[in-house]
């Protein structure tokens, strides 16, 4: 009774499926859920495991994706193999696939992969309903582009909403926040007519110079969902479009500015957050500055309002800082502070030694990576800020 639970300390648990990592998009695709498992052997080399229940849940069902998803298109899903897609069936690409983009390709065990991240998630937001945790993680998650009939962007079933939708059975108001560096439509449009649901999202928003957006294409400032008066969604959607090479104090400020204002006004029972890693210095597809802490600072401010938490995962396409980022938070969740030198037992040790790797450290300068000019400016921030705060009036009365 005395001494052993931390004062204040969060009951935390980590959903994982092992075999979520063993699948390939294709060589050369970005997506690599290889990452899970240099995220998970960092967790365990620092011993976190100790610290959390750890649940390795059961694939979801075609009846649980069905909640959200429409069954013509998840029966496509279940379905289709690389030997018998037919990529100049219509079917395929109004379901998402093919085309020139090739972001959404069909690989073996597709069908396995949607249903063990989203099982992840089912168990997590399951976890938080019956009060077993406090704080749920499933990084393998966090597929926040998926429509219910449509694959996009890397994303086939959306997690997020399937989980949303199971809070939403117990709670009054869910908040969901997005820090991955692209905008969580998917899960935006999914809740568009409701006032159940805020969707929160940070993300770069802009056109590059040969004229093409940045993936989606959707967000700007002036988004905040159905325009008209009498749907119960208006004015429950919030995006901050944010421009390249974003710094640590800039993001920090901006984040932590508007969070809190959404928070206090919308006085959410629950919150969603997605954490995707590709808003980190030196990601291979995305356009930010940030450092690992800067990042991990996001999910302490989240969690600091003592509401039931699902963390989840999302992009993140440089390997190595995705499982130093998640690991961090891992750690941010259960009130651990890890050491820099990252401990020598670790398997795959070599993917993060070597100067170009990171030096064998937990927190390496991403800003060394820098590959992207700081285009935002403290005048634009404060403006951007500004605009997003009269956005909350909706919210009043
Ligand atoms: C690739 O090398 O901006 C896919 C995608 C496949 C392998 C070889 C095929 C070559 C970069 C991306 C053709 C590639 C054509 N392969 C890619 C408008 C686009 C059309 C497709 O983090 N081309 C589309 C999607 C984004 C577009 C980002 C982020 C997900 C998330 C949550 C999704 N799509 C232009 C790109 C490659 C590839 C190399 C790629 N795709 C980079 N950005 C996109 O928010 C998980
Ligand atoms: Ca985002
Ligand atoms: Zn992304």
């Amino acid at each position: 009774e005395y001494g052993l639970e931390k004062p204040q300390g969060y009951s935390v648990s980590f959903h994982y499926n092992p075999h979520v990592e063993y699948h390939h998009f294709g060589s050369s695709h970005p997506m690599k859920p290889w990452r899970l498992t240099l995220t998970k052997e960092l967790v365990l080399a620092y011993g976190l495991e100790y610290t959390m229940d750890l649940y390795e849940p059961r694939p979801a069902s075609f009846e649980e994706l069905a909640v959200f998803h429409d069954r013509e298109y998840l029966s496509f899903l279940s379905k289709v193999t690389p030997q018998n897609a037919k990529p100049d069936d219509p079917c395929y690409l109004a379901f998402g696939f093919g085309g020139e983009s090739n972001d959404c390709p069909v690989f073996d065990g597709l069908w396995n992969y949607v249903s063990l991240y989203s099982g992840a998630s089912l168990n997590a937001a399951s976890n938080l309903l019956n009060k077993q945790s406090d704080i749920a993680i499933n990084w393998s998650g966090g597929l926040h582009h998926a429509k219910k009939n449509v694959a996009s962007g890397f994303c086939y079933v959306n997690d997020i909403v399937l989980a949303i939708q199971a809070l939403l059975t117990q709670n009054q108001r869910v908040l969901y926040i997005d820090i991955d560096v692209h905008h969580g439509d998917g899960v935006e449009a999914a809740f568009a007519s409701t006032d159940r649901v805020f969707t929160l999202s940070y993300h770069k928003f802009g056109i590059d110079r040969h004229g093409y957006p940045f993936f989606p294409g959707t967000g700007n400032i002036n988004e905040m969902g159905p325009t008209d008066p009498a749907n119960r969604g208006k004015g429950h959607s919030l995006n901050i479009p944010i421009d390249d090479g974003i710094d640590d104090d800039q993001y920090k400020w901006l984040f932590k500015t508007v969070t809190n204002a959404v928070i206090e006004k919308y006085n959410p029972t629950a919150i969603v957050l997605q954490s995707g890693a590709d808003s980190l210095g030196g990601d291979r597809l995305g356009r930010f500055n940030l450092n690992i802490k800067a990042h991990g600072f996001c999910i302490e401010m989240v969690k600091s309002y003592g509401r039931p938490l699902l963390l989840i995962g999302g992009g993140g396409y440089t390997p190595r800082n995705v499982a130093r980022t998640w690991c961090h938070e891992t750690a941010v969740c259960v009130g651990a502070e890890l050491h820099d030198v990252l401990p020598a037992h670790i398997p795959y040790i070599q993917a993060f030694q070597g100067e170009e790797n990171g030096g064998g450290i937990l927190y390496p300068d991403l800003h060394n990576t820098k590959r992207h000019d700081n285009l935002n400016s403290g005048e634009k921030l404060h403006k951007l800020v500004q605009e997003a705060l009269e956005n909350l009036r909706y919210l009043e009365g």
